[in-house]
C-alpha cells in the first residue's frame, strides 16, 4: 500500500485542485489531504471564504481522497510523514524545490499546477462582474 500526502488549502474547490489530487492519487493506493486549518491559513496570509469543516467536507467527497488530516503549521510535515508511513509527498510546482529537505525520508513530486485557474482569479473575475 503505497501511501501518498499532499498539503493545501483547497478554498473555493475548483478543478485546479482536482487535477492535482487526481494525480497525486496516481502516485500510489491510498491519498492523505493535510488541509490548512483556518488558523494556519492566517499565518499563511490566507482567508478561505469555506471553513475548515466546510473545506473538509468537500474534500472528503472526492473519490481521489482517503483520508483528510489538520495542517496547523509548516513545520508538522516530517512527523506527518513517519506517523502515516507516508512513502510520497506530492505539490504542485509553485511549491517546486520548497520540500526537498524531506527528500531523506520521502520521494517528492512536484505536479505541474492547471495554469489558467486558480482561487484568488475567481474572487477577482467574480468581484469585476458585479462592480459592472
Ligand atoms: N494547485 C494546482 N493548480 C491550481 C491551483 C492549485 O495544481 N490551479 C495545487 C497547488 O499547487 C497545491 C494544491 O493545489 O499543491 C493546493 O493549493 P492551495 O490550496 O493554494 O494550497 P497552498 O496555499 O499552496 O498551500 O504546506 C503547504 C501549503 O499548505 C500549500
Amino acid at each position: 500500500m503505497k501511501r501518498v500526502i499532499t498539503y493545501g488549502t483547497f478554498d473555493l474547490l475548483h478543478y485546479g485542485h482536482i487535477n492535482l489530487l487526481r494525480r497525486a492519487k496516481e502516485c500510489g493506493d491510498y491519498l492523505i489531504v493535510a488541509l490548512s486549518t483556518d488558523e494556519f491559513n492566517s499565518l499563511k496570509g490566507k482567508k478561505s471564504y469555506f471553513d475548515f469543516q466546510k473545506r473538509k467536507m468537500l474534500l472528503e467527497s472526492i473519490r481521489y481522497v482517503d483520508l483528510v488530516i489538520e495542517e496547523r503549521s509548516w513545520e508538522q510535515k516530517r512527523e506527518d510523514i513517519k506517523l502515516y508511513q507516508v512513502d510520497t509527498l506530492v505539490m504542485g510546482d509553485d511549491w517546486i524545490g520548497k520540500f526537498d529537505d524531506l527528500k531523506d525520508i520521502v520521494e517528492v513530486k512536484y505536479v505541474s499546477r492547471t495554469p489558467e485557474v486558480s482561487t484568488t482569479k475567481i474572487k477577482s473575475e467574480l468581484k469585476e462582474e458585479i462592480k459592472i
